[in-house]
């Protein structure tokens, strides 16, 4: 079938099944993100890098073969030119999934939450290389804000900064990713698919400044976690992660992890409920995206 006549595609990333929920449920995942993107009537195109190739639509047999490797590397859009150089495995984070999917054509991305400035930042400087890449690259990323463990209102600081526009798709909050409730608003809101499709046409076109769009969802009602609930396993977390020597990036993963083994796997399973409800958007986008272009 002629590229024309394919359903068009949803980007989706390695780093979040391989380092962002524990290993052994990536396939699992995997299959419900799958499932909401073709239920909405669009294709899910897993991105990785396998023995140094630039991998577009990795099937559930190399994602399993990923998953049972140890130590597979998570890289950024900087990582990738590495990788490749050396023929490894490696798993793609929201930044490098963004550069291969740009490359690849490839309008829309679902992932979780994206990374940002971590808390503390003032005197570590760590800022996902996230942010630069949605400044960057051509792709509508469907998130639910950043990850819960990040500085919030600072990176909706450094978005605008970047000149990333920040939408909310029916929510005036910049989503704190298990909750809806959140210290800061998005930067414009919008409520229909098909208005959230001329926008990203617009922004996607790159008359007006290139670069990536960052839309922002409502966390599913019945998987929200209390804010204060949130606030307390988060600074736990980030107490172990720090305890275990975690530096760079190994942060996020070492704070994801000890954030899913903490309350029986609640925030895990709200996580993975996010991620699938992001999926089903970002596929319905890609949809709305197509058909204007028809
Ligand atoms: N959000 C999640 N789980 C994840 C990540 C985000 O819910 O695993 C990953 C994404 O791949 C994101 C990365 O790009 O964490 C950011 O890492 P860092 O903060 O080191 O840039
Ligand atoms: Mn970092």
């Amino acid at each position: 079938m002629s590229r024309s006549r394919r359903r068009p595609r949803v980007a989706l990333e390695s780093t979040l099944l391989y380092h962002g929920v524990p290993r052994r449920r990536g396939l699992e995942v995997f299959d419900r993100l799958c499932a909401a993107v073709e239920g909405a009537g669009a294709e899910p195109c897993l991105i990785g890098i396998v023995d140094g190739s630039v991998r577009v639509g990795l099937g559930r047999r190399s994602l399993a073969q990923m998953l049972a490797r140890e130590a597979v590397a998570k890289v950024g859009a900087r990582g990738i030119a590495g990788a490749v150089a050396r023929h490894v495995c490696a798993a793609t984070t929201v930044s490098a999934t963004m550069a291969i999917a740009a490359d690849a054509g490839i309008a829309v991305f679902a992932t979780g939450g994206i990374g940002g400035v971590h808390r503390g930042a003032v005197a570590s400087y760590d800022e996902s290389e996230d942010l630069v890449a949605l400044s960057r690259y051509p792709v509508a990323v469907v998130s639910a804000g950043a990850k819960a463990i990040l500085d919030l209102p600072r990176t909706v600081e450094r978005l605008e900064t970047l000149g990333v526009p920040v939408i909310g798709f029916g929510t005036d909050r910049f989503s704190a990713f298990y909750s809806n409730r959140s210290p800061v608003a998005v930067a414009e809101r919008v409520d229909d698919v098909a208005e959230l499709a001329r926008l990203a046409r617009v922004r996607l076109g790159g008359r007006y400044g290139r670069g990536g769009l960052l839309v922002v969802t409502r966390v599913p009602i019945a998987h929200e976690i209390a804010p204060r609930t949130v606030e307390r396993a988060v600074t736990a977390a980030l107490a172990q992660a720090r305890r275990q020597g975690a530096r760079g990036a190994a942060v996020t993963p070492a704070a994801l992890a000890a954030l899913n083994a903490i309350a029986g796997g609640r925030f895990l399973e709200t996580n993975i409920a996010v991620v699938a409800s992001n999926a089903r958007l970002a596929a319905a986008l890609a949809v709305a995206l197509a058909r204007r272009r028809a």
